[in-house]
């Protein structure tokens, strides 16, 4: 673990690590269930909500007055009305229950509204970023920086497709047309928090999604603003917790992934 962690950035990597080792393990299961008919869905809702316990114990050891948005549990007022916990214990859940290895947890603490502190953690491959505000944003003990890419023609696009019962289909199809179009490629691994992440480390040069949670997104926002880029929800306000919509990238392609994604709404 880095020497730069903070107090509280220490409790939120500890309480990832250990919610990400149980997660380890449950996933070596999940991959035996797959052979059958139903497939292992009890078990995984069982290991997600166990990643969960896990975390909530760990903080509330530590801060017993904060509140907390939980994924499985909800909202849990605290007594600390200034602070609480945004958590996603398994971000990637439908990765998880097939199998494949590209989900992570996802620890934030909001304090007045604003995120300071965010943990993302893949418990398969290690990596684990953090961030606290004006701090900077870190990849295990690297200082992260948001790609410099500046043309659209040489940059690639992540992005979350809508699936069975989430709205948006014909839009994002519109949205897919304009950017494949326009871009080096588009990619689509299924877990927010590490799209977030994967920004924030240069690895792409812009995401987008809508109709996402604010546990999916709380700790990656902040993973890359803390490393240089801008992050709005698709009216370009700083509302991406209230409207579940999220676009990220650096300043240089902003204005134009931004326009490009408007003229798909002209479309649809
Ligand atoms: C997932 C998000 C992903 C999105 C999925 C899902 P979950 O979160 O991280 O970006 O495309 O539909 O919402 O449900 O695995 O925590």
């Amino acid at each position: 673990m880095s020497n730069r962690l903070s107090p509280i950035l220490t409790v939120m990597v500890n309480a990832a690590q250990k919610a990400g080792r149980a997660l380890r393990r449950d996933f070596g299961e999940v991959e035996n269930l797959q052979v059958l008919k139903k497939g292992p869905a009890d078990f995984v809702t069982k290991a997600d909500t166990k990643a969960e316990k896990i975390i909530v114990e760990e903080l509330q050891k530590v801060r017993p007055a904060y509140g907390f948005v939980l994924e499985e549990g909800g909202v849990v007022e605290g007594s600390d009305i200034s602070n609480r916990w945004i958590i996603d214990p398994l971000d990637g859940t439908t990765n998880f229950l097939h199998g494949i290895p590209h989900f992570a947890v996802s620890v934030a603490l909001e304090r007045d509204k604003r995120i300071e502190a965010a943990v993302v953690y893949n418990p398969i491959t290690d990596d684990l970023f953090y961030s606290e505000r004006g701090q900077g944003a870190f990849f295990r003990d690297s200082r992260l920086r948001v790609s410099g890419r500046s043309v659209i023609a040489e940059s690639i696009f992540a992005t979350g497709v809508p699936f069975l019962g989430i709205e948006g289909h014909d839009e994002f199809i519109e949205e897919l047309r304009v950017v494949m179009a326009k871009s080096a490629g588009i990619r689509r691994f299924g877990a927010a928090s590490l799209d977030l992440a994967f920004v924030a480390a240069g690895r792409y040069e812009g995401y987008w999604e809508r109709n996402i949670s604010s546990w999916d997104m709380a700790a990656g926002l902040l993973l890359v603003k803390e490393a240089g880029g801008i992050v709005t929800d698709f009216k370009g306000r700083d509302r991406m917790l209230e409207t579940g919509s999220v676009i990220a990238t650096n300043a240089s392609l902003d204005q134009d992934f931004r326009k490009l994604l408007k003229k798909a709404a002209k479309i649809t």
